[in-house]
């Protein structure tokens, strides 16, 4: 079966944009999967500790033959593959990687929550998942487009299109 997966993009370490650049790519390279779309890449302050650098966040539209506990395990390989060490929670990072949404699917295990337990009151989550795919709805029923017009303003700023790497 495939399912259409939302991937969040987030790195505010050693270039950014770069590392994000990179995991589309690999994103795209996954077993069984295809990259449907991109999102643009934004700008923004922080959520959490405030002594680190601003985040360049974005998501992407997969569709893909993996289980999500399979792309879980792939988002994770590629996480350590960018040198991601987990030492603050919501602390700076060279990538992190979250699974917003995996089809109409709701899941709560020790390992995932899915719809992502943070994406109702992010806008640099919120803004790119608008940017893939404007109609789209939480299992719950909840519109994307409602929530991000009710969710705290964090600064987002658009980047320019990057250019494409060879
Ligand atoms: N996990 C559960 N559900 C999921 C899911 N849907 N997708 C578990 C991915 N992982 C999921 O993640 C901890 C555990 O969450 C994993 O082992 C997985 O089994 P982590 O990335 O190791 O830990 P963390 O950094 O402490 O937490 P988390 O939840 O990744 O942090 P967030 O919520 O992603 O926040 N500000 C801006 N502007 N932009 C950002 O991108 N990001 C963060 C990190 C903070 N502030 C930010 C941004
Ligand atoms: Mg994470």
């Amino acid at each position: 079966m495939t399912v259409l997966a939302y991937i969040g993009l987030g790195s505010n370490l050693e270039n950014p944009a770069a590392q994000l650049a990179r995991a589309v790519a690999e994103l795209a390279g996954l077993p069984g999967t295809t990259l449907q779309a991109q999102s643009p890449f934004y700008a923004s302050r922080p959520v959490g500790p405030q002594d680190q650098p601003d985040f360049v966040n974005g998501a992407v539209e997969l569709a893909t033959t993996l289980t999500a506990h399979q792309l879980l395990d792939h988002l994770q390989s590629i996480e350590q593959a960018h040198g991601r060490e987990r030492k603050q929670h919501w602390g700076p990072r060279t990538l992190d990687l979250d699974l917003l949404m995996y089809g109409n699917e709701t899941i709560h295990d020790e390992r995932l929550t899915v719809p992502h337990a943070e994406l109702p009151g992010r806008d640099f989550v919120l803004q790119p998942l608008l940017d893939l795919n404007p109609g789209l709805t939480l299992p719950d029923g909840q519109r994307i487009q409602s929530l991000r017009r009710q969710c705290p303003d964090n600064q987002l700023r658009r980047l320019p299109a990057q250019p494409a790497s060879h």
